[in-house]
């Protein structure tokens, strides 16, 4: 069957013109399609959801479909703009939220979001501000959603030590005979052990609460109003589940605040970049308008160095096992990512006291 034809099998309006590949995510095959009717345009992002990372995708569906009705709700109480500031999910004529095809592949299709921009990297400080006032803000508009309701699409998703347990099966096992090359960053693994159980520990025993957050707060997972560029809409949710919000905040800066690409070889270029660390704190603090309690905002720098040091562990283990989970686009790309990932860890452990310190600041002000 091919894309035209799947597309068909949706709710959609127009006649499919144009189907080509779109974004940089690592994990979904994303395609953006023009349909047209009567000299109208209609753009739609068709996906193929990655089925052998989402177990259950009926699941997954129900999720979003929860999440993205409950946030319309929100956003009109809001006066916000309902078609553009939450993802909406076009259904197949069928009336379901997703289409089996006969290769057993799941596929969703959204409503494409216009006039919105997605930066790969931050081109202006003041975007990356106004990221963090998005993710801060979806944080605050989902506090009175109901956890229990999700399904956990993948169980133990920022569960470090359960992460650094998966590493070490993955180094023992060492299918591919990638263990002895890679020996400096198992030493380095190895030597944050206990870091990596200081916020899940903190869950554990009640001192952090347990809040639906996004789980994936990259800058390439929001998209900007091309004219104002404010945050429109914060998107790829398939990983909405219970998480601890300063993951979120960690993420965005593991992403966003690197001077370099999440991919850069040239590990001189990584450093986290201050300036955007302290307007992001301001952002999301203003974002979560007053929800975070004073044990979640001093962790913040730990949320940041702990989702980086995890998803370089994340990178070097899917390198162990010969490259299955993320995409790659060349050979070693996870090992890259994962150095570059290291070299940023590195960099916040010489920068932890100004990092905190702007965090006591911003802290005050709440
Ligand atoms: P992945 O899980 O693979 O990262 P995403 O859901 O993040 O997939 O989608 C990949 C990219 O497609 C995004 O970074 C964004 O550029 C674009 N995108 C996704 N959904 C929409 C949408 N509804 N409107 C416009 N662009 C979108
Ligand atoms: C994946 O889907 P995408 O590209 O936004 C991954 C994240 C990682 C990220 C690293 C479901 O995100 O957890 O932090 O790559 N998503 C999943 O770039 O594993
Ligand atoms: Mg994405």
């Amino acid at each position: 069957m091919d894309r035209e034809e799947l597309i068909c099998r949706f709710d959609i309006e127009g006649t499919p013109v144009q189907c080509e590949r779109y974004g940089n995510g690592h994990i979904n095959d994303t395609f953006l399609v023009q349909c047209e009717e009567a000299g109208r345009v209609h753009k739609y992002i068709l996906q193929k959801i990655n089925k052998s990372i989402f177990k259950e995708p009926r699941m997954l569906m129900g999720n979003i479909e929860m999440v993205t009705d409950y946030l319309r709700k929100v956003i009109r109480e809001e006066n916000g703009d309902e078609q553009r500031e939450t993802l909406r999910v076009v259904r197949t004529k069928d009336g379901k939220p997703y289409y089996i095809d006969d290769a057993g592949e799941y596929w969703r299709v959204y409503y494409f979001i216009r006039d919105a921009i997605c930066f790969e990297k931050v081109e202006k400080p003041e975007d990356f501000y106004e990221s963090a006032v998005a993710f801060g803000e979806f944080q605050r508009k989902l506090s009175g959603f109901d956890a229990s309701q999700l399904y956990e699409v993948i169980p133990d998703f920022h569960n470090t030590p359960k992460r650094y347990q998966d590493f070490m099966k993955a180094m023992q096992a060492d299918r591919f005979h990638r263990v002895q090359s890679v020996s400096e960053e198992i030493t380095f693994v190895i030597n944050h052990k206990e870091e990596m159980g200081i916020c899940q520990k903190l869950l554990e025993g009640g001192k952090l609460p347990l809040r639906v957050t996004h789980n994936d707060t990259k800058l390439n997972n929001i998209l900007m109003d091309a004219n104002t560029h404010k945050g429109l809409c914060v998107i790829d949710l398939d990983t909405v589940m219970p998480g601890l919000s300063i993951f979120d905040f960690g993420d965005s800066i593991r992403f966003g605040a690197n001077t370099a690409a999440e991919d850069e070889t040239d590990l001189n270029k990584v450093t986290l970049n201050l300036e955007l660390f302290e307007l992001y704190v301001k952002g999301f603090l203003k974002g979560c308008g007053g929800k975070l309690t004073p044990k979640e905002i001093e962790m913040l720098p730990y949320g940041a160095k702990i989702m980086t040091l995890e998803c370089g562990m994340r990178f070097l283990t899917d390198y162990l096992q010969g490259d299955s989970y993320f995409k790659i686009h060349r050979e070693n790309h996870n090992l890259d990512r994962c150095r570059n990932q290291f070299a940023l860890v590195r960099d916040m452990e010489k920068k932890w006291d100004a990092m905190e310190k702007i965090v006591n600041r911003y802290a005050k002000e709440v």
